[in-house]
């Protein structure tokens, strides 16, 4: 039985050689060389794959998404009827991607847009200390990320609340959940953080509305989906100060277009889909541990749960 494996030519070896660290006995197979179709037992693919293409392998017993986010799975046709996905549960994931909000927030935080701006015009101009315990910070998602996350801001003494859809606690986070907790969150965020997955209840979740509930000033940090923002709304918040700045990772579509605003908004830093990107070394054992307990019948770990759509 074989492994099939679905992304860029070069990071598909990286993934080749750390499976094989794992167990030198699986039989990789790297897309579109997948071979004889009954060969293969498992898929791990990232977002281009076609979920459709994964319905012509019969014994197909395991799908694995690359990354902590599995949207691209999820979406129509979804994975072939019956088949389990996995989605990765990684410390280097969530590592990196706490490293890039507590960039983002602390960008925003020591006022580092204006002190570029004001080297660039070689202005010697002392600005307001900000004060750490005053700037809250509401995370939209406690999921692996968003805990994570929350818990370096603490560290570093920023007030920190978070939302979900269901209710959550959090140790040392002030928690919402539902419709009124998002809006009475957003009245309080200095800072918005998205980290939640993209699920049809989440997509477009910041939109004009929940800007327009943020105090005026505030910053947004993307990290999670494009599908999270609503674009046209952002730039209006940004053009009008309602948004003081944004930092965005992730966008839709991706790359973003050479022509897109935000590639010239002098309010946006954005990153290439780079906040946080697999190591395949790191990722490796989960993978191939769920590989043995598919072949055993045994329950796999970080399964989605498809009704709640991560
Ligand atoms: C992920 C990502 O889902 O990198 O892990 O976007």
């Amino acid at each position: 039985m074989a492994v099939l494996l679905s992304t860029k030519a070069a990071t598909m070896a990286m993934w080749r050689d750390a499976l094989l660290a794992v167990d030198p006995t699986l039989e990789i197979r790297m897309f579109p060389d997948a071979g004889e179709p009954a060969d293969i037992e498992a898929a791990v693919v990232w977002t281009a794959h076609d979920m459709a293409e994964l319905r012509r392998y019969p014994n197909l017993r395991l799908i694995v998404s690359m990354g902590a986010g599995v949207d691209h799975l999820l979406r129509p046709p979804g994975p072939p009827p019956g088949i389990p996905v996995a989605r990765l549960v990684d410390r280097m994931l969530t590592t990196q991607m706490g490293e890039w909000v507590l960039l983002n927030v602390l960008r925003f935080h020591r006022q580092d847009l204006e002190y570029r701006a004001q080297q660039r015009d070689r202005v010697w101009l002392e600005l307001d200390a900000p004060v750490t315990a005053e700037r809250r910070v509401g995370i939209l998602g406690l999921g692996e990320l968003g805990t994570h996350a929350a818990g370096l801001l603490r560290g570093l003494g920023f007030p920190v609340m978070g939302w979900t859809r269901r209710p959550r606690q959090v140790e040392g986070v002030e928690t919402f959940h539902g419709a009124d907790g998002l809006a009475a969150m957003a009245a309080r965020s200095a800072i918005l953080v998205c980290l939640l997955p993209l699920t049809p209840e989440t997509r477009g979740i910041v939109n004009a509305g929940l800007l327009a509930r943020l105090p005026r000033g505030a910053f947004v940090i993307n990290g999670a989906r494009g599908g999270h923002v609503v674009d046209a709304d952002l730039l209006a918040a940004l053009d009008s100060g309602q948004v003081a700045a944004a930092a965005l990772d992730v966008f839709q579509p991706e790359p973003l277009p050479p022509e897109h605003p935000y590639w010239s908004h002098p309010r946006v830093v954005m990153t290439p889909h780079a906040a946080s990107i697999t190591i395949p070394s790191s990722a490796a054992p989960q993978v191939v541990e769920n590989i043995h307990r598919a072949r055993a019948g045994r329950p796999l770990i970080n399964l989605v749960d498809f009704s709640a759509g991560y």
